[in-house]
């Protein structure tokens, strides 16, 4: 079997999605997912200039060499351009493979370690009556974990929470739009929130919070001690994680367990974090991570250390990375939870998924391969619209943590 033809497929139904097609001479094919927000087309650029023509004539049954082909042939190691044009490759042929077994993706992986994956999903709202009214929505809905995010008081755009009346998007502008933070209107906020989360809804339901790299390592001790009543399942991306070390000062101040990682490329961005037992779970996935390939050689690691899995599952991941982690995650034996910002129903009307949701659990369906498709026609109708994540700054001008 060789590959004879690679496709980028670049679409923009309600947001911008890359799209890997590899098809090979028997005319079985595989796609993966090469979206990096905000800078898409750098990715392109990698695929089709660089990988595409290098791919042709492989044996696509070779993933672990085309990986390594890759990874090691570029000379320039990691970085998230490189490593999501590595993932798509690498998604396209598990894909393949499975597809040419008969099986679905998770089979080849080991089978299944468990009957259905625990997600969750976000509540957030301009203030805290209506993001507890966004908590009861989702638990309506079925959700068992819900990650929770509020308008500060005094702040007057909050990443992570939707402007009145649209979904969720962070990517919202042609240029960056920005953004105007305030750390200690948040720390002396963010316990209030929970404590009427908890108050409303009890003890039951799994609540998340993501700082999204807003504070300094004592800043998120605070916040991590400040939440300890109200138990999170995680704290999530409380600093920034260039410095690893970072963590270690949040660690030894609170027992809120802290996930990190959607941002990760590679497993040497979380080898120190995961060898101190400084976080409870990962959050890197299958598009920025590298792979399945590269992936699960993270949750292997992180497996000797008592650290979960928590794929990351945020919109700007396309329907192709979903459907993918969702194998894995039906698979890897140190789960912990998938997080899950739904698609709109015109991104699954040009993708196709085989995955179901019931009652606050995902299946990753029966599809030989990883079960989604891409409507190569449908796409066309929506071309690229760039859009750029928004830049942060103190209130006097600093540009902050991101
Ligand atoms: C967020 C994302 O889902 C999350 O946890 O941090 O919304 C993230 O900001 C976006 O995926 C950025 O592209
Ligand atoms: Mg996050």
């Amino acid at each position: 079997m060789k590959i004879c033809d690679v496709k980028v497929i670049v679409c923009s139904p309600g947001r911008n999605f890359v799209t890997l097609k590899i098809v090979t001479d028997e005319g079985v094919y595989g796609i993966g997912d090469a979206t990096l927000n905000g800078r898409e087309k750098s990715v392109v650029s990698y695929l089709e200039d660089y990988i595409a023509p290098a791919l042709l004539g492989k044996d696509p049954h070779r993933i672990e060499d085309i990986w390594q082909y890759f990874y090691r042939g570029a000379y320039w190691r990691r970085g998230p351009v490189g490593m999501t044009a590595i993932a798509a490759v690498d998604t396209a042929l598990w894909d393949i493979k499975a597809k040419v077994a008969g099986l679905p993706l998770y089979q080849l992986l080991g089978g299944r370690s468990r009957d259905k994956i625990m997600v969750y999903t976000h509540a957030n709202g301009a203030d805290i009556a209506s993001t507890l009214d966004a908590v009861g929505k989702a638990v309506e809905q079925g959700y068992k974990a819900i990650r929770v995010q509020s308008g500060i008081p005094g702040v007057n755009s909050t990443y992570g929470v939707a402007k009145a009346g649209q979904k969720y998007e962070p990517a919202d502008a042609d240029l960056p739009t920005e953004t105007v933070w305030s750390t200690e209107k948040y720390l002396n906020f963010t316990p209030r929130l929970f404590a009427a989360v908890r108050e409303q809804y009890g003890d039951d339901l799994h609540l998340l919070h993501d700082v999204h790299h807003r504070l300094t390592p004592i800043e998120a001790a605070r916040l991590g001690k400040a939440l300890e009543p109200f138990h999170l399942f995680w704290m999530e991306d409380p600093v920034a994680a260039e410095n690893q070390q970072g963590f270690k000062l949040i660690r030894e101040h609170t027992t809120t367990p802290i996930a990190v990682g959607e941002v990760f490329n590679s497993i040497h961005d979380c080898q120190a974090l995961i060898q101190n037992q400084w976080i409870d779970y990962i959050r890197s996935t299958v598009v920025h991570a590298g792979g399945i390939t590269q992936l699960r050689r993270i949750a292997d690691l992180a497996a000797l250390y008592h650290i979960r899995m928590g794929c990351h599952g945020a919109t700007d991941l396309s329907p192709v990375c979903m459907g993918a982690a969702l194998h894995f995650d039906y698979w890897v034996p140190n789960f912990g939870i998938q997080e899950h910002m739904p698609h709109s129903e015109l991104m699954e009307s040009v993708f196709s998924v085989s995955y179901k949701f019931d009652d606050g659990y995902f299946t990753p369906g029966e599809a030989p391969g990883h079960g989604v498709d891409i409507n190569e026609d449908l796409a066309k109708k929506y071309p690229y619209k760039r859009a750029c994540l928004p830049v942060n700054r103190l209130e006097d001008g600093t540009l902050w943590h991101w």
